[in-house]
């Protein structure tokens, strides 16, 4: 444990800024990085971080007061040993000192119009993202403020500014959300609406309703999340459903069990089920091309690269096995163990997921009887594997068992008509059931 005495860092030539807005308070805590103050020239705002983080201890300023470079803020109690101590006694040196970029003031854009901004924090708001329009640009807040009634998904133009020349507080937006929460204030209507016209789901506070926990999703669910719902929003999606008889797709599996031993692969149904898919993409060539950038004519693709989707710890990837035409199942096999075991390390590079033509989702191995896959665009067309079970199947004159698996095509129906879609569907099925029409 240690005491770090906070200086205000170098802000360029700025001499006597008024602090407008304190964010803190003795005994809170503050992560590093955390805005402690905001000041105010006459062009721009400024946000102050905490240099580390700890407890909030001595806060010296007061609102509107104005303060200078090396300017005693704060102390902030730190756990760590590495707490400076050496500043802690001496208001003069290191904390005075220029900060390093990791905790560089950051700043905003002030609203009024700004005749010529100064250099130093022109330089600042140039290396800032400035906040969407959406949310508040003509209003006076902080980056902080505004960053936060971003996450409430709070516009600003209907909260009322409490702060200094009206300007919005942290607790004017939660004032606000709490009048819309207890009626007092009627919600915003579902417009203005954002991106493709799309309105925001409503923003619930659920502490209401009990006890909640924050789960942060992890780097590829955010990722993959965007492309699906870039994917599930501009392709008008339709899924055909479909069986496959693949009680001698699954013989000839077994019969192969040995040598696929000796060959040192495990040899499931996918590899079989991507020769036959390769087979329906030569027949029906649509399937494996995507729409041209204006929509008016189709890319068609004379190569044939599957994704296959790998179920990971940290969410879903999609890496493309190249050339699925050119490989036997013995290399198929092998092929998939291979990129599905460096997705789930999380080794795969950039250009093992690029490429694809046409994507595989089997959820074979693990259950279901149907699901519609959402196609990964600009792909036009994607299979889903449901696992497959030994059911009656009535031959002319009894009930025989065979091994039934379920399968889906979802497909952009743009590029693909509902005939061409299960035109497709039953040519899969058929060379799923009977391999050796690959050969025709
Ligand atoms: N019906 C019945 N059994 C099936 C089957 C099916 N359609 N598909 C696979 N199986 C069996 C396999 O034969 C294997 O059985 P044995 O261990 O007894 O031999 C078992 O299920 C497990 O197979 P697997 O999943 O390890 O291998 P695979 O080649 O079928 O699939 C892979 C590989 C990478 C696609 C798979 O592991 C995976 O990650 N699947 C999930 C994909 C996913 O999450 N999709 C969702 C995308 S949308 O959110």
């Amino acid at each position: 444990m240690g005491t770090l005495k906070f200086l205000l860092p170098d802000i360029g030539n700025h001499k006597d800024i008024p602090v407008i807005e304190i964010l803190v308070k003795d005994g809170d805590v503050v992560e590093k990085d955390q805005s402690i103050l905001t000041l105010e020239s006459d062009k721009a705002t400024m946000e102050i971080p905490a240099p580390a983080a700890g407890i909030v201890r001595q806060l010296q300023v007061k609102l509107e007061q104005k303060i200078n470079q090396g300017d005693w803020i704060c102390d902030i109690e730190t756990q760590g040993e590495s707490a400076q101590p050496a500043a802690a006694k001496s208001p003069e040196p290191a904390a005075a000192a220029p900060l390093p970029p990791a905790v560089a003031p950051t700043s905003t854009v002030q609203d009024t119009p700004a005749p010529k901004p100064v250099a130093a924090l022109d330089m600042i708001n140039a290396s800032k993202p400035v906040n969407a329009p959406s949310l508040g640009a003509k209003y006076h807040a902080s980056p902080s403020v505004r960053a936060f009634a971003r996450q409430l998904g709070v516009d600003l133009q209907h909260v009322t500014g409490t702060g200094i020349k009206g300007r919005m507080l942290q607790s004017d937006i939660e004032a606000y959300v709490k009048a819309v929460m207890q009626g007092e204030k009627p919600a915003p209507k579902a417009a203005p609406v954002m991106g493709a016209g799309i309105p925001p789901l409503p923003q619930i506070d659920f502490t209401q309703f009990g006890d909640t926990e924050r789960v942060e999703l992890s780097r590829i669910k955010k990722i993959s999340g965007k492309h699906l719902s870039t994917c599930w929003l501009n392709i008008p999606h339709v899924t055909q459903f479909d069986e496959a008889d693949i009680t001698d797709l699954e013989a000839f599996r077994n019969s192969l069990k040995t040598r696929a031993e000796k060959a040192g692969v495990k040899l499931t149904p996918l590899p079989f089920v991507m020769k036959a898919v390769v087979q329906a993409l030569k027949e029906f060539p649509h399937f494996n091309a995507s729409l041209t950038a204006d929509g008016q004519a189709l890319t068609v693709k004379k190569y044939y690269n599957l994704g296959v989707a790998v179920d990971t710890p940290n969410g879903l990837v999609v890496p493309v096995v190249r050339g699925v035409d050119q490989m036997g199942l013995f290399d198929l096999a092998r092929e998939l163990a291979a990129i599905s075991q460096r997705a789930r390390d999380g080794k795969l590079a950039p250009d093992d997921m690029q490429g694809g033509t046409f994507s595989i989702s089997s959820l074979g191995g693990i259950g279901g009887t149907q699901f519609t896959p959402i196609v990964n665009g600009p792909e036009v067309a994607i299979l889903g594997l449901s696992k497959a079970k030994m059911s009656p199947v009535w031959d002319g004159a009894s009930f025989v068992p065979r091994l039934i698996m379920p399968f889906s095509v979802s497909y952009d129906h743009r590029v693909i008509d509902g005939a061409q879609g299960v035109r497709f569907t039953t040519r899969l099925g058929q060379l799923l059931g009977d391999l050796r029409e690959i050969l025709l």
